[in-house]
């Protein structure tokens, strides 16, 4: 083997691990990020007359047949509600207003 082709295979080498580490920054953050639309918030709210199971799946229901809306867990003697949501889709007020259209009477306990 002489000077030159140990050069030039150094060099497809090299060309090579450039190729490979392009590659790799090009796909990493396609795979490893979560799509914008995909990412959810937690609402999590105080429902004052909240006091049975038929005032659970009444808010269940609404919220169920709501777009954006991906789950909900109610916590019925705090009578409290964590509704995860798509803010893409729909946001913190507009979940309030349906629960209170619903004649409950609603306080956000969160930011989000
Ligand atoms: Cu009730």
């Amino acid at each position: 083997m002489n000077r030159t082709t140990q050069f030039s295979s150094s060099g497809i080498i090299a060309a090579a691990m450039t190729v490979l580490l392009v590659t790799l920054c090009i796909a990493l953050p396609a795979t490893a990020e979560e799509s914008p639309e995909a990412r959810t918030q937690i609402l999590t709210v105080e429902v004052q007359e909240m006091v049975c199971r038929s005032c659970v799946r009444r808010i269940e229901g609404a919220l169920e047949d709501t777009g954006g809306v991906v789950d909900l867990t109610i916590d019925l003697p705090n009578r409290r509600a964590d509704i995860e949501y798509i803010p893409a889709d729909i946001d913190a007020t507009d979940i309030v207003g349906i629960i209170d259209d619903l004649g409950y009477t609603v306080e956000k306990l969160n930011a989000s």
